[in-house]
């Protein structure tokens, strides 16, 4: 057993390890496979790159029998929920900060509807920068707002929405010798696009169609990056058909405008102007793909039937992916022989406040056998 001490010791010699660089041995190995390791030829790792790592990448991608059959079409879920600050954003986020560090950046800043901020104050902490989070005030579910404060992240909340963190933080990383972390920073796409890469490793090609919530739109531009990579590398044959969800209160790329007020329970993609935009769109009509939008009623009945049937907790807004996918195969785009890939982008335990708002409230009864066991119904 390593005492308590002998932990702190190896913990504080990791986080100066980059800083110092005196001492050429790597990081104290958090797990056996390291992703910015894994597809350093395809990313941009140079040899001054610090192959940093939280264990993220390398999720499963879980065949969905249940909702499959119900469905008519072999469905993957592509669980992103478990990664180290529980969602997708832990992939761009690894890359965007070993290029910081590389770059000698000391501080990082982003705006965010909650999982951007937690993953980029995870990774400044372990990694020995300064984070600087903007969000929307009362606007993000608790258990990032918990991340976010716990990692030790400066927090400012605006009254705004996101469009409007984003903006902000655009014009202060332009000003101050701070980086942004957001999707708009190239780096946050080349780490995000690896999700591509597991999921034709697992399957051997890509899938006929992939379905992914749409807010700011970095993730569908990553994935459909990904699949083109892959595909001239020679490691897939075919691409898939990129399908974007949105929440309907919070919509512009179905719309075609921007949405100034967006609403939806689904917080992570309550965007109204995604900064990616042009691209989801481009990631749309190049693979012959759609970009739809669902209800709120619509995600939480999908996030309910993930987890009844398939034993997975999503948060809202990755639960968009799938009412994506029964609102497509209610329309009959699927001919039963497809291939198709939902990713669930993030952990359920992150936004506990939303089932606990929408579902019935646990019956409380005596201290009693009797009475438990009317309440069981044996
Ligand atoms: C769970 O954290 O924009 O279309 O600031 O957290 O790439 O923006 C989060 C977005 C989907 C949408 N699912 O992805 C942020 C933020 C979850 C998310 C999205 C987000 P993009």
């Amino acid at each position: 057993m390593e005492t308590e001490f002998e932990i702190w010791k190896e913990l504080s010699y990791q986080n100066s390890w980059y800083n110092s660089n005196k001492n050429p041995e790597p990081l104290k190995e958090v797990t056996m496979l390291k992703l910015l390791e894994k597809y350093s030829n395809l990313l941009p790792v140079t040899s001054s790159t610090p192959l940093i790592t939280l264990g993220e990448g390398f999720t499963p991608l879980i065949q969905a029998r249940k909702i499959g059959e119900m469905l008519g079409v072999n469905l993957y879920l592509k669980y992103e929920g478990t990664n180290p600050t529980g969602s997708f954003k832990d992939r761009g986020m690894v890359m965007a900060i070993a290029k910081a560090i590389e770059n000698g950046a000391r501080s990082v800043i982003c705006a965010s509807t909650g999982n951007t901020s937690a993953s980029a104050a995870a990774y400044a902490a372990a990694f020995d920068l300064r984070a600087i989070v903007v969000i929307p005030a009362g606007k993000i579910a608790m258990g990032k707002l918990a991340q976010a404060m716990i990692y030790g992240a400066k927090v400012v909340q605006i009254n705004g929405n996101f469009d409007d963190c984003l903006k902000l933080v655009k014009k202060v990383s332009d000003d101050y010798p701070v980086v942004l972390v957001n999707s708009l920073n190239p780096n946050r796409i080349e780490g995000q696009k690896t999700a591509s890469f597991e999921i034709v490793d697992v399957l051997g090609d890509s899938p006929d169609y992939h379905f992914l919530p749409v807010g700011n739109a970095g993730n569908i531009t990553a994935y459909w990056l990904g699949y083109i990579q892959y595909q001239k590398e020679g490691k897939a044959k075919k691409l898939p058909k990129m399908m974007g969800f949105q929440a309907e209160g919070a919509a512009p790329i179905v719309r075609d405008h921007p949405v100034k007020h967006p609403e939806t329970v689904a917080t992570a993609i309550r965007i109204g102007n995604p900064a990616s935009w042009k691209r989801a769109i481009a990631a749309r009509d190049e693979s012959k793909g759609f970009i739809g939008m669902v209800s709120d009623e619509e995600i939480l009945k999908a996030q309910h039937l993930i987890a009844l049937k398939e034993g997975i907790f999503c948060e809202p807004a990755s639960a968009a992916s799938v009412a994506g996918v029964i609102k497509m195969a209610k329309s009959g785009i699927f001919n039963g022989d497809e291939t198709v890939v939902a990713t669930l982008t993030g952990n359920g335990l992150k936004d506990p406040d939303v089932i606990l708002r929408e579902m019935d409230k646990i019956s409380t009864i005596p201290n009693d056998i009797s009475a438990f066991i009317k309440e069981v119904g044996f």
